[in-house]
């Protein structure tokens, strides 16, 4: 089955009670048993929800993988991995990620014991200088939020085969239409689903797609143990999303570029991030590991002087200043004092986040008028 037709039909059946086309919000949180520990299939919906069941199965179709789990929020399927280790291991990650990752990473799984290493993956060689014994895990974001860097999967699943860790892929900037990391070795591949998959700015959903059995038994173990789930009316809004997944990522991708190219050719820009660019310094890669380019761009303006990043943002008006991304109405932010602002200052500032970045997530609106909308708010500074 071709990508465009899964997000529709993959590992997803009609309800079998009705014939119901899409499965019902199964909004339930136990369910009937004849005699103890008889029942069909499920027992708490903390345990399993049919409604989830559908997500969690439609999310494994799309990645190319086994077993799909949903959890309540990004973080908390991100929090799921981390529990898998144990204090004393050691993770390397990319320098260049959500500040929520990073916070978490630092402030709560730091305290237990894990050590956290960030290191620059868009250059080679960099993940091998900090493996050492105690190394269990590599954390990468790909196209990054929010430089856009690009890491080679295929590459990093060389390291982590080699070295016996494993590969974790944050996909929710690229989503699996544009590229599917478990098909280039890695072996979680995580996602914000509150962004491209739900794709509408409704809800905050996380989801993780395995292949194999062990670690998926893990992981659901942990998804049940400490109890992060999505709810049932989140997983038919995400499921819902997923089914128009291809014809949204087209246009953003169309946007995108359009974007990133005014904005580079426009007298007052500094510099623009979009790995579409031939000079990006790993478009080789991003042409070879994804379909297209995808809708997040970011930049700064000339002089890089915060107070015009902020001018700017205050005067977007199709743009929408507002923290998250993925939706498909345009999103402007800062991602200095919004989105990585729990990274220190000069950590941020090592990896490119200065304080005149501007982040864009490029809707699926008319792309004259997000053309307009920019146009005129750059006037002003
Ligand atoms: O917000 P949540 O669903 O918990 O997902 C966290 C997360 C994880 N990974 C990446 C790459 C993300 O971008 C995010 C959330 N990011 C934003 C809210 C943002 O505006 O960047």
């Amino acid at each position: 089955m071709k990508f465009n037709t899964k997000v529709i039909h993959g590992n997803q059946e009609h309800d079998p009670s009705t014939g119901a086309v899409m499965p019902p919000i199964y909004q339930t949180s136990t369910y009937a048993q004849s005699t103890p520990g008889a029942h069909k299939g499920y027992e708490y919906s903390r345990t399993g929800n049919p409604t989830r069941t559908a997500l969690e199965n439609a999310m494994a179709s799309i990645e190319n993988g086994n077993y799909g789990l949903g959890f309540a929020s990004g973080l908390s399927a991100i929090d799921a991995i981390i529990k898998l280790l144990k204090p004393g291991d050691e993770v390397i990650s990319t320098n260049d990620l959500y500040g929520g990752t990073f916070r978490l990473f630092t402030q709560v799984f730091r305290a237990y014991g894990i050590k956290f290493h960030f290191v620059g993956m868009d250059q080679e060689g960099e993940i091998e200088k900090k493996i050492n014994p105690n190394t269990k895990l590599i954390w990468l974001e790909t196209p990054t939020n929010p430089m856009l860097n690009i890491i080679d999967i295929k590459s990093c699943s060389e390291i982590s085969k080699k070295h016996n860790l494993l590969l974790v892929v944050d996909n929710t900037f690229a989503t699996p239409y544009l590229q599917r990391p478990l098909d280039l070795g890695a072996d979680i591949v995580m996602h914000s689903a509150t962004k491209y998959l739900g794709g509408h700015s409704d809800v905050v959903m996380g989801t993780l797609v395995v292949n194999d059995k062990e670690l998926a038994e893990k992981l659901y173990f942990l998804q049940n143990a400490s109890g992060a789930v999505c709810g049932p009316m989140d997983s038919f809004l995400v499921l819902r999303g997923i089914k128009t997944l291809h014809v949204r990522m087209q246009r953003h991708c169309e946007n995108g570029r359009a974007v990133a190219e005014y904005l580079r050719n426009h007298e007052k820009i500094g510099r623009v991030y979009w790995p579409g660019f031939k000079d990006h310094p790993n478009h080789e890669i991003a042409a070879s590991q994804m379909n297209d380019f995808g809708g997040m761009v970011s930049f700064s303006i000339k002089g890089d002087d915060q107070k015009d990043a902020i001018k700017v943002l205050e005067n977007l008006k199709i743009f929408t200043l507002a923290e998250s991304l993925g939706g498909v109405e345009s999103l402007s932010g800062h991602p200095a004092s919004m989105t990585h602002s729990s990274i220190p200052k000069e950590e941020r500032q090592k990896t490119g986040v200065i304080d005149s970045l501007i982040r864009l997530s490029v809707g699926i609106e008319d792309k004259e008028d997000l053309l307009s909308d920019l146009e005129q708010a750059l006037t002003l500074v």
